[in-house]
């Protein structure tokens, strides 16, 4: 039976383009049957593909031949494949970096290959024939971008990176055990251990900047909100992009100063580009193809990188952006102003800063963020003598294994922070709800955090040919998990008639590393978020329960690559059009384990803060509010919520007892326990 849907397929594909495809808004096939050639574009991906109609494609599709098929009459794939019948396209088997201009641009082309294809047909025979020409790193940063943001693929869930591109997760000593398992064709569970060892302080806090879902938050909040998205290009604007990219760097950095107090450690201290980098960092880690990731030595200074930047050109660049926060105004291209003195601000600057496509002068304040991350990345060999590849910093992949990540996060948060607070604090008077009382505030269950084993395969690690048959090999990782809990909120709604309200939860750790009490304005700008939901308040007296679990930044763990295959498969032989899998569609958010930082044995405590404002005015999109289901991290759209990201902890507090005297208001002392 699968036998005959497979030739039926396959005579289909043939027959293309006589094959009529109604758009229907499902263009032309299941959710299933596209998560299903998803899974297998994906599988195994430097080898030729395991799907016989997949496999067919890539060896008999013409890109060019109809070019009706394209909303943009095939503009985009007649560039691709002049580029790759010039032989211009970077070989297989290669280093691929998204911050290689060249590299970047090669799978920019075909993700609007993908990015323009009207039906699913198009997009598939896309895939499959390209997956055989370019770069697998560019086909897979395609490919992933494309499923994202394509309408087509609206319910696809795409497999874990750490299970697709293994190399860029795993330490090579385990990677090598792995080889070793498939040469030798035993079966074998490896156990990761963090880089680094008991010698180096930093190495406490490698459970937090190495774990592969830390990881694969910051790669997937990339292809969310990519740099180089172009609205015109793409048809669509990505909103907030700017303050997005600011608010979710802020909460990594927050989130790892408060993992470091738990373990002993002292906040983060900014980079300096006339000061000396004090860590440096041994990735253990190497490119599936392009040899090791380079390393860098402790206690070196900057070094001008050749072909990327002067050093003292970052300079000018950080005081023309400060000179912006001073004036309160950026200037634009062509001269005119853009006032960044207002909540709206924020938005701008994270343009400016990142910079992406949507940076009002590019010219003027250049990519301060992300030349930065290639500087940085480069210092091992800053003139290029090594010939090394790219180093840990130039993917988001395996940005945050290198603790330099954090300075230069912290780096770039402190310009943001100066820039918040030239702002006018908020009065009591904005900051109420009209009737809105909190009662209490209590917490189900305990703030308890312990460290668990998980394991993800390697499979697709390792190289072989369909000839020889699978083992499987595995690793088993160290990781950061914690106990379900719930808040409890008891809020009193003294008007005659239900409201709406914005319910915003934050915690901030009580003392500093010298055990001496954050003040109130301190503690608030190292605020992690823990949630944020609406719901309607009743007159009267109202429970509110909300689970750890609902979190509106957090996502779970995405099913593993062999689970996706196995539930794709049982939901196609049972006839049926989709797969039960939507919770994992939008992956982006902090992994739920992550939601509170590690405790300690005596109770690590924290400031907890609960919010309750005025859900209708802080609705930007009518009606959008009544669904409390909410991806804080991966919305797409008009966002939400009006308020700025951090609301109404997101401005300089001169004076706390404003906050004090908010019935709307709650804080308390809570103790997060770590066994
Ligand atoms: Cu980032």
């Amino acid at each position: 039976m699968k036998v005959l849907v497979f030739c039926a397929l396959v005579a289909a594909a043939a027959a293309w383009p006589n094959f009529g495809f109604v758009n229907d808004g499902t263009g032309g096939a299941s959710d299933a049957q596209k998560q299903h050639d998803v899974n297998y574009l994906l599988f195994k991906v430097y080898e030729d593909v395991r799907d016989e109609n997949l496999h067919k494609l890539g060896e008999t599709f013409d890109p060019e031949a109809d070019t009706s098929h394209y909303s943009d009459n095939g503009e985009a794939v007649h560039k691709l494949v002049k580029e790759l019948k010039d032989h211009r396209l970077l070989q297989q088997k290669h280093w691929f970096s998204l911050f290689n201009t060249r590299q970047r641009e090669e799978a920019l082309l075909l993700y609007d290959v993908l990015e323009h294809s009207n039906d699913w047909q198009t997009f598939v025979s896309n895939a499959a024939y390209f997956r055989n020409h370019v770069n697998e790193g560019e086909f897979v940063y395609a490919l992933y971008a494309a499923v994202i943001h394509s309408s087509l693929t609206k319910n696809v869930v795409l497999p874990p990176l750490y299970e697709v591109t293994p190399h860029l997760f795993t330490n090579s000593e385990v990677i090598q055990e792995a080889y070793h398992a498939k040469m030798t064709q035993t079966p074998g569970k490896f156990r990761s251990h963090f880089t680094g060892s008991k010698k180096n302080p930093e190495q406490r806090v490698a459970y937090f900047g190495e774990d592969i879902g830390l990881n694969t938050h910051h790669v997937t909040w990339h292809l969310e909100f990519p740099f180089w998205w172009n609205d015109k290009h793409e048809g669509y604007h990505l909103d907030r992009k700017g303050e997005n990219f600011f608010w979710v760097h802020h909460q990594l950095t927050v989130r790892f100063d408060a993992e470091r107090l738990s373990n002993h450690l002292d906040p983060v201290n900014e980079l300096h580009w006339e000061a000396t980098i004090e860590e440096g960092f041994a990735p253990h880690t190497t490119y599936k193809y392009g040899g090791e990731f380079p390393s860098r030595p402790d206690n070196i200074h900057f070094e001008d990188v050749d072909g990327i930047a002067h050093i003292r050109d970052l300079i000018i660049l950080e005081n023309r952006i400060r000179d912006a926060i001073a004036h309160g105004y950026v200037t634009a291209h062509d001269g005119s102003t853009v006032d960044i003195n207002n909540s709206h601000g924020i938005d701008v600057l994270g343009d400016v800063i990142e910079s992406s496509t949507y940076s009002p002068n590019v010219e003027y304040y250049g990519s301060l963020h992300n030349t930065a991350h290639i500087v940085l990345g480069r210092q091992g060999d800053p003139h290029g003598k090594y010939d090394l590849p790219p180093g840990v910093l130039e993917h988001f992949e395996t940005s945050t294994r290198d603790p330099a990540f954090f300075r230069l996060h912290k780096y770039m948060d402190n310009i943001f922070r100066e820039h918040k607070d030239s702002l006018t604090p908020y009065t009591k008077e904005e900051l109420e709800f009209s009737g809105v009382a909190i009662d209490g505030v209590s917490i189900d269950g305990p703030l308890e955090t312990f460290f668990e084993d998980f394991e993800y395969s390697l499979v697709n690690a390792v190289d072989d040919t369909p000839q020889v048959a699978d083992v499987a090999i595995s690793t088993v990782v160290s990781r950061l998990n914690h106990k379900d809990f719930s808040f409890k909120i008891d809020v009193n709604n003294n008007n005659d008639h239900e409201v709406l309200a914005t319910v915003r939860i934050f915690a901030w750790p009580h003392n500093d590393n010298n055990d001496i009490p954050y003040s109130f304005n301190e503690g608030r700008w190292r605020a992690i978020e823990l949630d944020r939901f609406w719901t309607k308040l009743s007159p009267g007296v109202n429970h509110i329960v909300r689970k750890s679990t609902e979190s509106a930044v957090t996502v779970p763990d995405v099913p593993s690559f062999d689970s996706l295959i196995e539930r794709t498969e049982a939901a196609l032989s049972a006839g049926s059009s989709e797969v039960d899998i939507h919770e994992f569609v939008s992956a982006v958010g902090v992994p739920n384990r992550f939601l509170i930082p590690k405790g300690n044995s005596e109770g690590l405590e924290f400031e907890l803060v609960v919010a309750v404002t005025d859900g209708k005015a802080d609705a930007a999109v009518e009606g959008l509010h009544e669904n409390t289901v909410f991806n804080h991290y991966g919305y797409h759209g008009v966002y939400p919520d009006n308020r700025p990201h951090g609301y109404p902890l997101d401005r300089r507090v001169d004076d706390e007892r404003i906050f004090h005297d908010l019935s709307n208001f709650h804080q308390h002392t809570v103790k997060i326990y770590n066994h």
